[in-house]
């Protein structure tokens, strides 16, 4: 086998690439396994994180449109091949002129740096990883220019021993690199620091539990579960990796414009009488039709109590809550404190939260998006105004209040041809906190009919509907709009998403077929 000189240029980029990696990574693991919990960050997930925070909102949104919950995916699998291109680019400059090709790899590099130390909580020492990676990454590089500058002079020769020597060479640190990152990925304990805590947590015992009446249910074939299994609950965040709290050394402190600072550990949030409540969790970058939302049996102990013992000022009308990485949302004081269910929540669905929704504590607050109340891995309360602070989505191009839209969505039929004939359209509507009094159906330009619903066992869950239709041959359109406890009926007038949330009747085209 044999490389082209341009060939074998590449390879040495992306060998000194992957060493420079997996220097960095096997570092930083065998760092985080030597001291905390929080550990020091990887370079790869810093440059990742970095991205995310600094992602203007039309990528946000097209990412979750594009992608979905699988926009983390799609983000890595972008990265990986910029910096497969830029490795292999940084060789072909260093073929060319060795000098310009450390000094692009040396100042991307320092790019990496910087994103670690960007981290929050992140320490100098955090740095070292990086910087020792590149220090060797561009020894790599320099050594096999040695090399190609060889192989290029002695072009008279069968130069194909030293090309040779660059693949077999290049090829084996680019291994070496990749198993060092896989082996610092290993050593970080990714995902497994706090399993074992959780698998001990105990989820508190409340006096009143709730239960959900079967009725809730409607039970159409396809139509969405009262309750959302915690497997299937939607998943939106900005953490590439899961923030591992660990219980034992959790804290929630409640300060700024409040009259007495409070700090609770596990042990004294475990002990307050806990509450059970159902509250159906939905996010702003849901479009319609679309299932970012889910329903779930909280136990937690309610924020109200907590705020009360630090006691706000007068002047304050937002509480900031931040997660251990560093997140944060505003929530209006008056929806922590009035007599919703606002909760600091440990439990799900009578397990501990998974690790995904926000294991140990996170916030759950009935009749807002997610994003300006539901703060998952959540450490930290300031009592504060919208005056002074904003959350982490405010200023990416997202309002600063987000109470969540009146919803319906048509569940079934939804995709490929159905038979004519006695058929059930079934969906789902929600208004959380309000409640849903009335869900209509219209067949293309027809009447409004009214749907059937089911039990509403609390308004800040969504409500389950059903209407049976007596389905004609051809091409037909569905739609569906929801009136909510107010009496006021969900707006026709589409919005995307941003800036607070989307707005518009969800319809669906159905092909109904003669039977045979
Ligand atoms: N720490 C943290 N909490 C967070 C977020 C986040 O990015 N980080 N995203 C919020 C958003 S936008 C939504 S919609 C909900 C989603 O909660 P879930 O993933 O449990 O469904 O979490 C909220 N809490
Ligand atoms: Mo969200």
């Amino acid at each position: 086998m044999t490389l082209t000189p341009r060939g074998a240029a590449a390879l040495a980029g992306l060998a000194a690439g992957a060493v420079t990696l997996g220097v960095a990574e096997l570092l930083a693991g065998l760092l985080t396994r030597l001291t905390t919990v929080e550990g020091t960050p990887s370079p790869l997930l810093a440059v990742a994180d970095a991205f995310v925070d600094l992602t203007p909102p039309w990528l946000k949104d097209f990412a979750v449109a594009t992608f979905g919950t699988s926009d983390k995916t799609a983000l890595f699998v972008g990265m990986g091949l910029v910096l497969l291109a830029a490795c292999a680019g940084i060789g072909l400059l260093a073929r060319w002129m060795l000098a310009a090709g450390l000094v692009t790899f040396t100042l991307i590099g320092i790019l990496g740096v910087a994103a670690v130390l960007s981290r929050p909580g992140a320490a100098a020492t955090d740095a070292l990883p990086t910087m020792a990676g590149i220090v060797v990454g561009a020894l790599v590089l320099a050594w096999f220019n040695r090399d190609l500058t060889t192989a290029t002079a002695e072009v008279e020769m069968p130069g194909d021993l030293t090309r040779r020597s660059v693949l077999v060479g290049g090829g084996a640190l680019a291994v070496l690199g990749v198993l060092g990152i896989v082996a610092g990925r290993v050593l970080s304990g990714a995902g497994e620091a706090v399993r074992a805590a959780r698998d001990a947590f105990v989820v508190p015992r409340v006096a009143a539990p709730v239960t959900v009446p079967a009725a809730a249910d409607q039970g159409v074939p396809g139509q969405t579960t009262y309750r959302t299994p915690n497997d299937d609950f939607y998943r939106i965040d900005t953490a590439l990796t899961v923030p591992q709290v660990d219980p034992a050394t959790w804290r929630l402190r409640v300060h700024g414009l409040v009259e007495q600072e409070v700090e609770i550990d596990m042990a004294e949030l475990l002990d307050q009488p806990m509450v059970e409540a159902l509250v159906t969790l939905a996010c702003v970058s849901n479009y319609v039709g679309g299932n970012l939302a889910g329903n779930a049996v909280w136990t937690g102990w309610p924020v109200r109590e907590l705020l009360a013992r630090a006691r706000p000022l007068p002047e304050a009308d937002m509480v900031l809550s931040t997660s251990a990485d560093g997140w944060t949302a505003g929530t209006p004081l008056e929806a922590l404190t009035d007599d919703r269910n606002s909760l600091l929540a440990v439990g799900m669905n009578g397990e501990p939260l998974p690790a995904q929704h926000g294991f140990p504590v996170r916030m759950v607050v009935p009749g807002l998006y997610g994003y300006v109340s539901a703060t998952k891995w959540v450490v930290d309360l300031e009592v504060t105004s919208f005056a002074r602070d904003e959350g982490y989505w405010t200023p990416r191009g997202w309002s600063e209040r987000g109470p969540i839209k009146t919803a319906s969505r048509i569940d079934v039929p939804r995709r490929g041809p159905i038979d004519a004939g006695p058929t059930v359209i079934a969906g789902v509507a929600w208004a959380q906190h309000r409640g849903i009094s009335a869900v209509e159906v219209r067949v293309d330009d027809g009447e409004w009919q009214p749907a059937t619903l089911a039990a509403e066992p609390t308004v800040d869950s969504w409500r389950m509907w059903m209407l049976e239709w007596d389905a004609e041959p051809g091409e037909h359109t569905l739609t569906v709009r929801a009136t909510d406890g107010d009496g006021e009926v969900q707006t026709e007038r589409f919005t995307s998403p941003a800036p607070d949330g989307a707005s518009g009747w969800h319809s669906v085209d159905v092909d109904v077929r003669a039977r045979q």
